[in-house]
């Protein structure tokens, strides 16, 4: 290791003393001084003129220099460890602010693209919102109306109520009405005596047939005097129509079941609550027998049996 020192001389030249690398025992020779710009070594007299301190205060100030040497390179290693501390940490300090910041960013990201669906989703929810609110206002607007027809059926029941009341109320005056004179009229029938050859029983006038005829030509010939083929409705009734006939005679009487089989109705339309069949009848021999006729018989009321429409008997009318 080679340090140079300078002095001022009087006469402004420089010298230059080199230090040789040298252990703390070596004495300092005169070459090791010299003038600046040469090689010149001092002469004795000239260097005893410029070093007024003797050999003991240079190998003081030699080690001085030594101990600011190694002070100094001490101080160069604490600041280049301190320096590449301060790199290491702020490479660690950028790699940690980058990934805070891409996570940041990515979050931010996340963030956006999750108000943006919101924001999708409240104008969805908002066109929702005002086609519901149209909706409830046409329903409001059908209820309204619905219910001014409500109103105006209510009013017309209340009305046709209130008419009917009194329909209802003409109606009884005419039953009673009716029923007074049917009453009258009945009692004038009852007093009034039957046609020639008529039978009277009840309020009716019977008369057998002396001819043959089917039974829809006996019904037509019954039309022809005003009356219909007789409408048997109970037993006492059956029982003067019994003795009405000869001794094992049959006659049509207003007996049919030509509308629906098996369902046998009276010529006025009455149904038949009283029947007075005979053994084994009705049964429709042959799928043919949908008119009625009543059977004479000695003992009893006589019955029924159903037989062939076409067939020609007697009849019974009933006026
Ligand atoms: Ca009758
Ligand atoms: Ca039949
Ligand atoms: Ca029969």
């Amino acid at each position: 290791m080679l340090t140079s020192f300078y002095f001022l001389r009087s006469k402004e030249t420089i010298i230059r003393m080199d230090l040789m690398e040298m252990d703390e025992d070596t004495s300092l020779t005169k070459d090791g001084l010299a003038i600046e710009g040469t090689d010149m070594p001092l002469q004795p007299a000239e260097r005893k003129r410029i070093l007024p301190f003797d050999l003991v205060d240079f190998r003081r100030i030699k080690l001085s220099y030594r101990c600011a040497t190694v002070c100094l390179g001490l101080l160069c290693a604490v600041l280049l460890v301190g320096t590449t501390g301060q790199l290491i940490y702020h490479a660690s300090r950028r790699t940690s602010d980058n990934t805070q910041r891409n996570r940041l960013q990515s979050s931010h990201d996340a963030l956006t693209a999750e108000r943006k669906q919101l924001e999708a989703t409240l104008s969805h929810l908002t066109k929702e919102k005002d086609q519901l609110q149209q909706t409830c206002n046409t329903l409001n607007m059908t209820k309204n109306d619905l219910q001014t027809i409500y109103n105006s059926l209510e009013n017309y029941k209340n009305k046709l109520h209130s008419e009917y009341i009194d329909l209802a109320r003409g109606c009884l005056e005419i039953a009673k009405e009716y029923k007074n004179k049917m009453v009258k009229t009945a009692v004038q029938i009852r007093s009034m005596p039957c046609q020639t050859g008529w039978r009277k029983f009840g309020d009716s006038c019977y008369i057998v047939s002396t001819e043959k005829t089917n039974w829809t030509s006996s019904r037509e010939a019954c039309f022809a005097v005003g009356a219909d083929l007789v409408v048997i409705n109970s037993r006492r009734e059956q029982a003067f129509v019994n003795r009405l006939l000869e001794s094992g005679q049959n006659a049509w009487i207003g007996l049919t079941d030509r509308l629906k089989e098996g369902t046998w109705m009276w010529v006025d339309g009455t149904p038949v609550t009283t029947t007075i069949w005979g053994d084994d009848q009705p049964n429709s021999y042959n799928g043919n027998q949908d008119c009625g006729e009543s059977v004479q018989r000695s003992s009893g009321v006589g019955d029924w049996n159903d037989d062939a429409c076409s067939a020609d008997q007697s009849f019974i009318c009933e006026q």
